[in-house]
């Protein structure tokens, strides 16, 4: 075995350098193109739901990054692999890192977002990280005695070359490496730092380009929405307690939770969008995106809800949405009076499925293009995404949303419906204490006490709040904007005694359901249970 280490050294540079150009190169065609991406984005699928669920628990909207991290790691350790492999097998370890970088172009190649064009990055930093990779390796490998390296066997090919046993002194090449030994090792190690360390700058250049790029949009800031043909009323300040801590009534879409597939949001120029409605219907609709800001679009508050949002959580979240009814859009396209889903496409090829009457009936679903006043932001389904009050968005909300294909339960599946969630999934009465946060220290005398309730289509009648083992008492009401955004409240108690307290909520639909105390997990229809928070009066 010859020089193992610096030859593992060898293939995590050559990976390095491979994700390195790619990722930097990847930034002109957009994320899509981006090799860790589309590696980690063709894990996600494959990996079982008791393995991303644990990690999404651990990590919550870390779990990109977590993916992202782990990814790369993989790939560096199979790079170093191979490398310590070139040691002994140089040709072989060849072969196989070529192979391992068309691992990256493949999951490119059959990620739905991407085009053949997508894998040139990738190609470019397999040729970089290749060229690298034998460099070093003939550098790493070159102080051999029978002249293993690759060079070497080329000026000697098997029929050219002496037999060993007429050839008892060492063969040209290697007298000359010999004297060299201290030097050829320094340069090396100075050659592999200098391009290990461009490596991975460009990794970091790529994602800081790719952070900027997102962020800024230049594709959003170009859309232009409309003025809305029916504005939604003002909130009026009644529907907001003024109490600190209380989370705004409208939630500013940088706050706004994120719950997607995706591992970067897909970047979708407007001009290049366009919505199908096939399937089940009379007649095909398509729709671009200079038709849909012709048409009158409406906005409408309504409040998001994700059903993996455990009691208490943050997965939701209340804007304004402008759009066109989707109502409308399906009644030019005459669905068959035998469908009852609609299975709504993502670019990315996550998929929803939606009862079709919660997109026929006088809700107000949209097609949303715009969110609190500006265009969707890229991680919140720009340019267009659905928004269906009453259904839980992993069964309706679908964002970068291209296609909606009428069809039936019985015949078609979502997304998350094959991995073990729930193909109808409306949204449960659900309440949460936001103010005192848990474990606050709270001066002694009168402590107030607020939060939000949700019943989205039904709206809220009424929210019951206790303080540890007491009586449940109503609390004040802010006004109800409509029926499907979230309710907040308000209401104290006085003469606290000192130590640890727990306040408990519950809410009250207008149909009468009694949010449940009974604890249960997200899957496969949303937890249940009461919140309940502890705090402790000094
Ligand atoms: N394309 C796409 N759309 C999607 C998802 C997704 O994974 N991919 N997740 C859904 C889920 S589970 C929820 S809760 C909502 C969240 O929307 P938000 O990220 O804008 O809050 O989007 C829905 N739309
Ligand atoms: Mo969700």
């Amino acid at each position: 075995m010859r020089r193992p280490f610096r030859a593992a050294l060898a293939g995590i540079v050559a990976t390095l350098v491979l994700f390195g150009a790619a990722d930097l190169i990847a930034r002109a065609f957009g994320p899509q193109s981006a090799p860790l991406l589309a590696l980690g984005q063709t894990i996600i699928p494959l990996t079982p739901t008791e393995i991303v669920k644990p990690v999404i628990d651990l990590f919550g909207t870390n779990d990109k990054l977590f993916l992202i991290l782990t990814t790369g790691f993989a790939a560096l350790v199979l790079g170093g692999l191979i490398g310590w492999l070139a040691s002994h097998r140089p040709r072989l370890a060849t072969v196989l890192l070529f192979a391992a970088g068309l691992a990256p172009i493949l999951a490119i190649l059959i990620r739905p977002e991407s085009s053949v064009l997508d894998i040139i990055p990738t190609l470019i930093g397999l040729v970089l990280g290749m060229a690298v990779f034998r460099v070093l390796i003939s550098s790493a490998t070159s102080r051999t005695v029978t002249g293993t390296t690759p060079a070497a066997a080329r000026k000697f090919p098997a029929a050219a070359r002496p037999p060993r046993s007429s050839t008892p002194g060492p063969s040209p090449s290697d007298t000359t490496e010999t004297p060299t030994a201290e030097p050829s090792r320094r340069r090396f190690f100075a050659i592999t730092g200098i391009i290990g360390a461009a490596g991975a700058a460009a990794v970091a250049a790529g994602q800081t380009v790719a952070s900027l790029t997102l962020d800024a949009g230049a594709a959003v800031a170009k859309l232009v929405l409309p003025t809305p043909a029916k504005k939604a009323p003002p909130i009026p300040a009644a529907a907001h307690p003024d109490i600190e801590g209380l989370a705004p009534f409208l939630t500013d879409p940088k706050d706004f939770y994120r719950i997607d597939t995706a591992l970067a949001p897909p970047v979708i120029d407007p001009q290049e969008w366009s919505l199908r409605i096939h399937g089940l219907v009379e007649s095909e609709v398509t729709l671009t995106m200079d038709d849909l800001l012709d048409l009158p679009l409406d906005e409408h508050h309504i409040t998001l809800t994700c059903v993996s949002n455990p009691v208490g959580g943050e997965l939701v979240g209340n804007a304004t949405w402008l759009g066109y009814p989707v109502r409308e859009l399906l009644r030019q396209a005459q669905p068959h009076k035998d469908a009852d889903m609609v299975l709504s496409h993502s670019i990315d090829g996550f998929s929803a499925s939606t009862p079709i009457e919660a997109l026929t009936d006088d809700r107000d679903s949209l097609l949303a293009v715009g969110m609190n006043g500006s265009p969707l932001p890229p991680a919140h389904g720009f340019p267009a995404r659905l928004v269906v009050p009453g259904l839980y968005g992993f069964v309706s909300a679908t964002k970068w949303v291209t296609e909606l294909e009428v069809t039936r339960f019985d015949e078609k599946t979502a997304y998350w419906t094959d991995r073990g969630w729930d193909a109808r999934a409306p949204i449960l009465v659900a309440s949460r204490v936001e103010v005192p946060k848990p474990l606050a220290k709270v001066p002694a005398g009168d402590v107030a006490v607020a939060g939000t309730a949700w019943a989205q289509q039904s709206g809220i009648k009424r929210v019951d709040v206790k303080l540890d083992d007491g009586e449940w008492t109503s609390a004040e009401l802010g006004d109800e904007v409509n029926i499907d955004t979230w309710r907040q409240w308000k209401t104290g108690f006085s003469d606290v005694d000192a130590g640890l307290h727990t306040v408990t909520v519950r809410a009250i639909d207008q149909d009468g359901n009694v949010q449940t105390p009974e604890r249960r997990k997200s899957i496969p229809n949303s937890a249940t249970g009461h919140h309940h928070i502890q705090f402790s009066v000094e």
